[in-house]
């Protein structure tokens, strides 16, 4: 799927604005002055030091290399949704709820014939929207759906202080008749934002039932308030929570849970802004990308009471000082990509566990908002510690803004042309 020329020149101006989802502010937003690298431009500072390889375990075999991939329209009969930003398959009802960043969730059948959407919920007048970063931003439903019917949001909310909010709501009826219940909402945890930008967003239950929520450092740039550092804010941290009762808790075994000081929420940090997180549906290994500032993307493999490293550092390189960092008891990328020839800001993915594309099994997929570019690495061999390269499989041309995954294993784009696309591999 190649872009119109028009839709590439567009991807670079709002590259040049600054304007992807998960990484920049906007012309509303009361965030300091923050400039994205146009592409070309020679902003990036040089690493201080060689990025200290990862110790392969004995006789580990060498990464494998991906497949070229390539997408096509998912829903081809279906209407463009405004800034899709989430998708989830409804598992047993044959449909899908899709989360567009106005504050819009739209139910269509999860299928190539899809002909129609249905709007289940209509939360604008509650999602704040004027930053470029704000509106709905999480979509998850629970792993007892079929019986509680609840859906979770992350959302920034309207009225009120600038704030993040993550609510569980109520599903009724089912199939292409289900609809979220407007009045059911049960607020679990609400994070008050400095700026507007840099609001993370994801929301995902891990293998252990618990509720996992990406958050970023608060926004503005370079980090002013130094919370990516902060073990006392929730800002520029994965968290991970308990929501069989609200509001959420932070489970006893969390690892921050008796550090002084610590918000017992946090599961890793040091964190700018997380735009998306996944979690291995064979492994449970949770892989996050974080956006960085002006000269480099990257992604990480999360491990529990893990720092790493923003403001310290962005991706391999110091970032604060930009030379002579102290890198003690930080965790390194697994992957970086610069921030030039186009790419803006990093979009994680999932690792391909679906049974339509075998040698695809076992990468896991990213891509970059600005230039739709996207990238595999062989994740088996990430988390044995095997120093591993991102694989350009595609140039899509389209802005990136998200992944999804359906129960099959088979994985989604979601792009800002307003379509979700399939993964392919020719
Ligand atoms: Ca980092």
């Amino acid at each position: 799927m190649r872009a119109l020329p028009a839709l590439a020149l567009l991807a670079l101006l709002l590259a040049a604005c600054g304007s992807e989802p998960g990484a920049s502010p906007d012309a509303h937003s009361s965030a300091p002055a923050e400039t994205r690298t146009a592409p070309g431009e020679p902003a990036e500072p040089t690493p201080t030091s060689a990025p200290p390889a990862p110790t392969p375990t004995a006789a580990a075999p060498r990464p494998r290399t991906p497949p070229a991939i390539d997408v096509a329209p998912a829903y081809p009969g279906l209407r463009t949704f405004e800034r899709p930003i989430a998708m989830v398959e409804v598992p047993g009802e044959g449909v899908a709820l899709l989360a567009a960043q106005d504050g819009r969730i739209f139910v269509f059948e999860h299928s190539a014939e899809a002909d129609a959407a249905e709007l289940a919920l209509d939360w604008r007048g509650r999602t704040r929207r004027e930053g470029n970063e704000e509106g709905l931003l999480g979509l998850t439903l629970d792993p007892d759906f079929a019986e509680n019917r609840w859906v979770y949001l992350y959302y920034t909310a309207a009225g009120g202080p600038r704030r993040s909010v993550v609510a569980r709501l109520r599903a009724t009826g089912t199939g292409m008749s289900l609809r979220i219940d407007p009045d059911s909402e049960v607020v679990l945890l609400e994070v008050e934002q400095p700026y507007s930008n840099h609001n993370g967003g994801q929301t995902l239950f891990g293998p252990d039932g618990m509720l996992y929520v990406a958050l970023g450092d608060g926004g503005g740039a370079g980090d002013p308030q130094g919370n990516g550092q902060n073990l006392g804010t929730l800002l520029g941290s994965i968290l991970r929570l308990d929501v069989r009762s609200a509001p959420a808790t932070a489970p006893p075994d969390n690892p921050f849970t008796s550090t002084e000081g610590a918000r017992p929420e946090i599961w890793a940090y040091g964190f700018r802004n997380p735009w998306r997180f996944t979690f291995d549906r064979e492994t449970g290994d949770l892989w996050a990308a974080d956006v960085g500032q002006n000269s480099w993307e990257e992604v990480d493999l999360v491990r529990p009471g893990g720092n790493y490293g923003w403001n310290v550092m962005e991706g391999r390189a110091c970032f604060r000082p930009p030379t002579g960092c102290d890198q003690r008891g930080l965790e390194l990328p697994v992957a970086v990509y610069p921030t030039r020839d186009g790419n803006c800001a990093v979009t994680g993915g999932y690792v391909y566990r679906g049974d339509a594309h075998p040698a695809l099994r076992g990468f896991y997929l990213f891509a970059d908002y600005c230039s739709g570019r996207i990238w595999a690495l062989d994740a088996e061999a990430a988390r044995r510690g095997v120093p591993v390269e991102p694989t350009l499989v595609a140039e899509t041309g389209l802005s990136i803004a998200s992944f999804a995954e359906d129960k099959a294993g088979e994985l989604y784009v979601l792009a800002f042309d307003g379509r979700v696309y399939r993964i392919t591999v020719p």
